[in-house]
């Protein structure tokens, strides 16, 4: 079978369904351009998405890839996360080749982020699924004559057997945020960070590739032009305390982001700014 770019429905929301001749299956949705199942040939579904998760664009989808811009989480004064994880986006490009599909959405503001946010800006997402991996690829434009400055992420869930019998390497000596621990700096000194309770971190500077490890498969996260990783995991009471995640779901996601969040980017008039996050699965 060639690659493929097919209009689907996904529960109730257009998206795109995305195939290569090898066998490599993504699926986004038009609304926050949210990556929402990505499988690589042969294999099983590398991202979480949450069985109770909202589809009527009230609240972000939860799971998958939302687009946190132009702000991250609540460090500042616009709706958490920004607001672009809950705006239609629309369909800019589309290819397939020998055994690769790509898409790239749009969206740019409107009446409404204008009130919000007084700024002119195009965000655009490329998708592209090839062989074994996923790139997900963020620009930012200022369109607008005044400077702008923002924070954001691409806030991946990322779908594992058991969460504590999950391993990441790569961030050994780099320094963090704990955010469950109202921000304190912490230094990662361990070989390899395990999840065995509440995690919400943010490394700066990280500039090693991720490995993700399973007992039967691996993830190798890439990431360039984002500056912070986000490792969360909400462990058994915040879990329970979301509304659209089952109550033992925490064992079933980690997620891993790509972040522009301890010092914002900042965009001359007219300028733009780039980021890129890359699972290859092993
Ligand atoms: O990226 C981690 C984080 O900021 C956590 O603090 C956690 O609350 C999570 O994002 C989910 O946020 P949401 O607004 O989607 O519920």
């Amino acid at each position: 079978m060639a690659a493929a770019i097919e209009r689907i429905d996904f529960h109730g929301q257009p998206a795109l369904r995305l195939a290569t001749a090898s066998g490599a299956q993504a699926v986004v949705l038009l609304l926050g351009a949210q990556v929402v199942s990505w499988t690589p040939p042969g294999g099983t579904e590398r991202l979480y998405l949450s069985d109770q998760a909202r589809f009527d664009g009230s609240t972000a989808v939860r799971g998958g890839v939302p687009v946190c811009f132009p702000q991250f989480a609540a460090r500042g004064p616009l709706p958490r996360h920004g607001f672009v994880r809950t705006m239609p986006w629309s369909l800019e490009t589309e290819r397939t080749g020998a055994d690769f599909a790509l898409v790239t959405l749009r969206c740019t503001d409107t009446e409404a982020t204008r009130a919000l946010w007084p700024h002119r800006f195009a965000v655009e997402l490329t998708i592209a699924i090839e062989e074994s991996r996923l790139d997900l690829e963020l620009e930012v434009i200022n369109e607008d004559d005044t400077p702008l400055s923002f924070t954001g992420a691409l806030h991946t869930y990322l779908r594992v057997r058991e969460v504590e019998e999950t391993r990441i390497e790569g961030l050994y000596g780099t320094a963090y945020e704990d955010s469950t621990a109202a921000g304190e700096m912490r230094h990662d000194s361990g070989d390899v960070l395990l999840i065995e309770a509440e995690t919400d971190r943010i490394y700066h500077e990280v500039t090693r590739p991720l490995l993700l490890r399973e007992y039967d498969r691996s993830l190798g996260i890439n990431q360039e032009g984002f500056r912070d990783v986000v490792v969360w995991n909400p462990w058994e009471e915040r879990c329970a305390a979301l509304a659209d995640m089952p109550d033992r779901d925490f064992r079933h996601m980690l997620c891993v982001e790509a972040a522009a969040v301890r010092e914002a980017v900042e965009l001359a008039p007219g300028s733009n700014w780039w980021g890129r996050q890359t699972l290859v699965a092993l």
